[in-house]
């Protein structure tokens, strides 16, 4: 144990603040902590149990048609709630950093020759097109040696949720696995991405899957971190002991969102996946993999290599108005420095006056950050795209006198990374209409 902070979680006791690593708090909400994990699980389809208590968590590809692809994942959870304000309102939270450690725990060992076999390292993003047939006209070869360790968000199914879900629940549902469909698409809890409407969707099967009973077209999937160590080349082999470090792309609205709502209700979830080809090494093994190995990552009930470490930096912005000016005091000290802007002001001349820029998140003192809108379509058709920020409800309405809005019909998505697309519903207009986004925190 470490000096500093420490609360107590399930009976266990974990290092939630090193000496050092906590600051003095300039706004009340500030933080600044180092989190074991709450709860870590191997994801595997042939786990029986005892995937909640293992010390190593290994992360693999298969390529064989009846499991996921994404085969062994790692889920880690964390209870914040000691250390990070709860408040249940995620537009309060201003993140600035969001980084996880984890350490290799075991090397494999092929069993025929007693050879330790290690994973080479790659520190950057692969492409789906790199893990297809090279018969497929998508097919493109990999540009480097390895495969990299990535971050995903969470998603849950068949009635479970960050809360609900626990090291001792089970990896899917059992009536599922068949001699063909073992595991495919099963997982109560899996690694996922928002896609453009959205939604958590599962990446276990990104790269295409298909088999007699299930098929899954391939669709690219970036992850919201990727592994990265210090001395080790790309390419090379990572010595066991060798930590990783992944930064959540904050820049991503959908991402900072997913970890302010989660610290909100004071659960975080992360998914750690590889698509490292599953050779199996024992004798007698049938794995269809490759010529790689893979990670196998120490777990908090590892005794020789630390578990895993959530570092979190950030602020949860009060509700405070002593200058009763209609800006949360906490964000005018945070933006300005001070409490002297007011709520029409607009500082960086870009017509959004400082209240509406924090109602939609953007940047008072940055005319590059605003709610801009961008029209297109047609008079039947109208489209609008704009930027987004985290923790913000967007909804588009509709007007033909200026005083009265209602809802818009048509469909909002986010086909691009910070980008909102709205499309109106196809109708002949009988009189001239006016569109607008409201925005409104989360
Ligand atoms: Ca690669
Ligand atoms: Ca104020
Ligand atoms: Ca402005
Ligand atoms: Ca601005």
């Amino acid at each position: 144990m470490r000096s500093g902070i420490s609360s107590r979680w399930g009976g266990a006791i974990y290092p939630v603040c090193v000496a050092g690593f906590c600051t003095a708090a300039l706004i009340a909400g500030e933080f600044k902590v180092q989190l074991g994990s709450s709860m870590d699980k191997w994801m595997y389809p042939f786990e029986f149990g005892t995937g909640g208590s293992r010390p190593v968590a290994p992360t693999f590809a298969s390529f064989d048609p009846r499991f996921d692809t994404r085969d062994a994942e790692f889920l880690l959870g964390w209870q914040t709630q000691s250390v990070i304000p709860t408040n249940g309102v995620p537009s309060r939270y201003v993140l600035k950093r969001v980084r996880l450690n984890l350490t290799v725990g075991r090397d494999l060992v092929n069993n025929a020759t007693g050879e330790r076999v290690t994973f080479l390292y790659d520190p950057s993003f692969d492409s789906y097109k790199t893990h297809l047939s090279p018969q497929d006209p998508s097919y493109q070869p990999d540009p480097d040696d390895g495969r990299p360790v990535e971050i995903f968000g969470v998603g849950f199914r068949n009635g479970f949720d960050a809360v609900g879900y626990t090291e001792d629940s089970p990896f899917g549902v059992v009536g599922a696995f068949t001699s063909n469909t073992i595991s495919i698409g099963t997982r109560n809890s899996f690694a996922a991405v928002f896609n453009p409407k959205g939604e958590l969707i599962d990446v276990a099967n990104h790269v295409g899957q298909a088999n007699a009973a299930w098929t899954q077209p391939p669709f690219e999937a970036r992850p919201w971190a990727v592994g990265q160590t210090v001395g080790v080349g790309s390419g090379e082999s990572v010595p066991l002991g060798s930590t990783f470090t992944f930064d959540l792309d904050l820049s991503d609205p959908q991402i900072a969102g997913y970890v302010a709502r989660s610290l909100a209700s004071g659960r975080l979830s992360l998914m750690v996946s590889s698509l490292s080809p599953a050779k199996q090494v024992t004798p007698g093994g049938t794995g269809l993999g490759g010529s790689g190995a893979y990670p196998q990552w120490s777990t908090r009930e590892d005794n020789l290599f630390p578990g895993p470490v959530l570092e979190v930096e950030g602020l949860v912005l009060g509700d405070t108005d002593a200058d009763a000016d209609g800006l949360p005091d906490d964000w005018e000290r945070l933006t300005f420095g001070n409490l002297d802007p007011g709520a029409s002001g607009d500082p960086d001349g870009d017509g959004s006056t400082n209240l509406a820029e924090w109602a939609a998140g953007t940047d008072p003192l940055s005319a590059v950050q605003v709610l801009k809108l961008t029209f297109g379509g047609t008079e039947n058709r109208p489209t609008i795209q704009f930027p987004i920020r985290p923790n913000r409800i967007y909804s588009i309405e509709r007007s033909t006198d200026l005083k009265t809005w209602v809802a818009a019909p048509g469909e909002l998505t986010y086909p691009t990374t910070g980008v909102a697309a709205w499309t109106a519903t196809n109708e002949t207009p009988s009189e001239a209409r006016f569109l607008r986004v409201r925005v409104s925190p989360e």
